[in-house]
């Protein structure tokens, strides 16, 4: 059976077919992916009022594409104290964010109490408030620094009033550009542990994949399929975000950067290739908004959300240092031809604008 008929019958795809999705044109990716989007979510694209804090840079690892951790090219290192996150917390929700999504660097100053109180002390203040936290890296980095096994820190999220996880931290699975990304750093088969344990506890994530540096489409595939093989066995994973990684002020020597086709073809074989992964998100501080917006055409149901401050993409050059205006996505996602639904964290439908 050829590949377009496969996908058609929606049959599962191996690796090599999964990079043969490559070889087709942009507009017959995109009529794949989007049947497949149209099946699962109508013309519904999801959103979230959130509100990314990023409470400290200081960071024990080095990640060559990162710009926001403290180092040679950011000398400027911050770390907030539990008052300064809680007032971030409280504007916030005073703003309308009904989840805060909380990603630090690798902070080896101020112990594990420093992370889980921040978090003890937002859901003391704000029950109702969802705390999407703690990537999977920064676990590890935990679990490195001071002796605690995956299974004790990830107790001491859900005791602190952490709700889900978010995707970060996975990078490229392929262990040889990993080791050249980000070696030192949680590896692919611990990010992969550490969210199976999560699942296990009955709590949801996410999961990311950072393309467009140095990595080839086979690395992508492979990144995927590994991903499927782990929501095979957990159904944990409520959305994939691939982020477009961006180029300013980092280490990382890049040469080529993706078109806005090969972007577009990217999320569209994500659609295609994840068929037990619920949603994909275009997450727009990393493709820009107006390529998110088409990306709804190409298998992506989830603009993230109004995000209202970001630190880690901005710093590397992204357009998200200040967030969305509410209104201003809704009528962005509506002229686009979509119905924008604002969800809770976990997808449950708040509003849906018709
Ligand atoms: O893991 C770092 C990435 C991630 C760069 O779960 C970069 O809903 C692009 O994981 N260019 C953190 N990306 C952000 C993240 C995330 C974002 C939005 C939603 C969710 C979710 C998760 O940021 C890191 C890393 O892969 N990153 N540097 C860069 N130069």
């Amino acid at each position: 059976m050829d590949l377009i008929s496969k996908v058609r019958n929606r049959q599962r795809l191996t690796q090599a077919e999964g990079e043969a999705l490559y070889d087709l044109d942009l507009f017959t990716l995109g009529e794949l992916a989007d049947e497949i989007r149209q099946e699962k979510h109508g013309k519904k694209s999801f959103f979230n009022v959130n509100r990314h804090i990023n409470p400290t840079n200081v960071c024990a690892d080095i990640c060559k594409f990162c710009a926001y951790s403290a180092s040679r090219k950011n000398p400027n290192q911050y770390t907030m104290d539990h008052e300064q996150i809680l007032q971030i917390a409280t504007q916030a929700v005073a703003n309308g964010a009904k989840e805060l999504h909380i990603v630090s660097a690798h902070n080896p100053n101020d112990g594990v109490e420093w992370y889980m109180g921040a978090f003890r002390k937002i859901k003391e203040k704000f029950p109702e408030v969802h705390i999407k936290a703690m990537t999977a890296a920064e676990i590890d980095f935990l679990h490195r620094e001071y002796g605690l096994s995956y299974d004790e820190v990830l107790d001491m999220m859900i005791e602190n009033g952490v709700d889900s996880m978010p995707g970060g931290g996975a990078e490229i699975f392929d262990e040889k550009i990993r080791e050249y990304l980000c070696k030192g750093k949680v590896t692919s088969d611990q990010w992969l542990e550490i969210h199976r344990k999560w699942h296990e506890r009955g709590r949801e994530s996410n999961a990311t994949m950072l393309f467009g540096h140095v990595e080839t489409r086979a690395h992508r595939i492979d990144h995927m399929l590994r991903l499927r093989d782990l929501q095979d066995k957990t159904g944990g994973f409520n959305a994939f975000i691939p982020l477009v990684y961006q180029k300013e002020n980092n280490f990382l020597k890049v040469e080529n950067f993706p078109t806005g086709q090969e972007i577009l073809k990217t999320y569209a074989i994500s659609r295609i290739l994840l068929d037990n992964i619920p949603h994909i998100k275009a997450y727009w501080a990393t493709s820009t908004i107006n390529l998110a917006l088409i990306a709804q055409e190409f298998g992506a149901d989830d603009l993230d959300g109004t995000i209202e401050k970001e630190s880690i993409q901005s710093a590397a050059g992204a357009a998200s240092a200040q967030g969305m205006k509410l209104e201003d996505f809704v009528a962005m996602i509506q002229n686009a031809g979509f119905i924008p639904v604002e969800r809770d964290s976990l997808y449950h439908e708040l509003k849906v604008y018709t």
